[in-house]
């Protein structure tokens, strides 16, 4: 146009669009039943839980003593049901019981509800992401939610599947009671097991070649004795491209033997260990279960799409094609950043040993990344390295499936750590650290050294404010990502008038021609 016109004088850009602040949400939420602290309950110590959310002290309690072993008023807040775990007679007389049995259900989280547009069971990962899931759940009394007003889930039912701790020579039973409209299995991956129980029953967990699946409303009992110790895993075995990726996996692990061995049977939503082994204690000061996940909402909001069992089957089963599968999400322990840092922080004092069990659950690898120290890798799979074998390494690559077990040292001598800070831990993938490509997100946490940490949990972030991540708005891709830096200097800008109305002027003018040119060829035709 300028050159046919002439240049335009110069004309100001148009002005920043203004951003509504969005009311976010409390980083930290406010520790009103005082879970975080130390405390014994039922003659259990749990340990602190230094970061923002922590784990029902009650339920850890419970888990420790036995459902059956606790008094009614443990039972009541901790909401599980008497038979949940049941601990029984200490058969090798070391001072622990040894005869377990685990009681699990199938609960799905963020599913399709006929009275409201809403998931209903609601689990975020982060704010106002609420991909469909299905978990493996301790067995509670109750409703699936808050009470009869909220939507929200309650705190126990929770991506991922808790991790599972028994010991070494434990005569353990483990039955999978189907609360859902599908079948399923369990299958103890790489834990010792037969490959039928004493009935001569399937007890693989594998639907093609030892049993059929538990169908909804049935239950069946696994028999389990493992000889070995180790970081397993374990996960529904029916269509198991579908299943797993669901959420139907957890870390499965079995602790050495040691007199006096009481353990927590299960670690809801993973993470902080707050009642560790002996065997664990003797090396560790502390001990971290990481559960890696990624999700393709394709798969998994389609439980969000009908109410009728038959169309999910199909649409999951038939319709979903894994191998054009892409990840949207990534999660550490069920969630993403920003709530990671709610509750995924591994939380650390100079000169410590920390024990990290991380299980990559996902379909693709995981390039576990730590800022700021070396970590060793002392097992893969559950074995132990022979001592010239454990690497140190700063990216630890976590096949599907595999479990490492990491030795995180906080000696500050320039290799196991550079000193105190908040150091990121994360995928180093680049896109395993977005929110559906959308930074910062996925499986981004941090190992934050107690000096670094505020009274109430919430990390002491250098010159940085981390409440824009806390809105939805943010989430949903509405907030220009430097807003909270610079306020209007990145932003979007305002539509262009001027720049509009010309091309609406050249537009008629244009058309106005055309129009004239066809009139006058319709003339001249004879
Ligand atoms: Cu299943």
């Amino acid at each position: 146009m300028s050159q046919w016109f002439g240049a335009d004088s110069y004309r100001a850009i148009p002005e920043a669009k203004s951003v509504e602040e969005a009311e976010p949400e409390l980083p930290c939420p406010e520790d009103l039943l005082n879970w975080r602290d130390a405390q014994t309950v039922a003659g259990v110590k749990i340990r602190r839980s230094p970061t923002c959310v922590a784990d029902n002290p009650y339920a850890v309690a419970a888990f420790v003593r036995g459902t059956n072993n606790v008094s009614q008023e443990v039972l009541m807040a901790s909401g599980l049901t008497p038979d949940a775990v049941e601990k029984g007679r200490d058969l090798d007389g070391d001072g622990d019981p040894d005869e377990i049995h685990i009681r699990l259900e199938v609960v799905e989280l963020n599913g399709g509800s006929p009275e409201s547009s809403e998931p209903s069971a609601q689990f975020a990962i982060a704010p106002g992401i609420t991909p469909g899931f299905w978990v493996f759940a301790p067995k509670m009394f109750g409703m699936a939610t808050e009470n009869f007003e909220s939507v929200k889930a309650r705190a126990m039912l929770r991506l991922p599947s808790p991790a599972i701790r028994i010991e070494q020579g434990d005569v353990v039973k483990i039955t999978l009671e189907n609360s859902h409209y599908m079948p399923h299995t369990i299958h103890f991956h790489g834990v010792d097991h037969p490959f039928v129980d004493a009935d001569g029953e399937g007890n693989d967990g594998v639907p093609i070649t030892s049993e059929r699946p538990v169908l909804p409303g049935a239950a069946r009992t696994y028999d389990l004795n493992p000889r070995q110790s180790g970081t397993m895993f374990y996960h529904c075995h029916v269509q198991p491209h579908v299943h797993i990726m669901m959420g139907l996996q957890g870390l499965f692990v079995v602790e050495e033997n040691r007199p006096d061995n009481w353990l927590q049977t299960l670690n809801v939503g993973a993470g902080h260990v707050r009642v560790p082994s002996v065997a664990v204690t003797e090396r560790f000061d502390r001990e971290y279960d990481l559960q890696y996940l990624d999700i393709d909402v394709d798969l998994n909001n389609r439980i969000q799409t009908s109410n009728d069992a038959r169309l999910i089957t199909r649409d999951m089963h038939r319709r979903y094609d894994i191998t054009d599968a892409d990840s949207d999400f990534f999660t550490l322990n069920g969630r993403s950043f920003p709530y990671t840092f709610r509750e995924s922080l591994l939380v650390a004092k100079p000169d410590e040993r920390i024990k990290l069990r991380v299980v990559n659950g996902g379909s693709t690898g995981v390039a576990l990344h730590t800022h700021g120290h070396k970590v060793t890798v002392t097992h893969y799979d559950g074995i132990e390295a022979k001592p010239a074998a454990q690497i140190i390494r700063d990216v630890v690559w976590i096949a599907s499936a595999q479990r490492v077990d990491l030795e995180l040292q906080t000696t500050d001598d320039g290799l196991h750590s550079y000193g105190s800070g908040i150091w990121l831990l994360h995928d180093h993938q680049e896109k395993g650290v977005t929110n559906d490509g959308l930074g910062p997100g996925g499986n981004i946490s941090a190992i934050v050294y107690e000096e670094y940490l505020q009274e109430d949990g919430w990390p002491k972030t250098q010159g940085v404010d981390l409440k824009q991540f806390f809105t939805k708005a943010y989430y949903r891709k509405e907030v220009p990502v430097w807003e909270s830096l610079s306020q209007g200097t990145f932003s979007d800008p305002q539509i262009d008038f001027w720049l509009v109305l010309r091309f609406i002027g050249l537009a008629l003018s244009l058309a106005i021609m055309l129009a004239l040119l066809i009139r006058a060829f319709i003339r001249h035709k004879p």
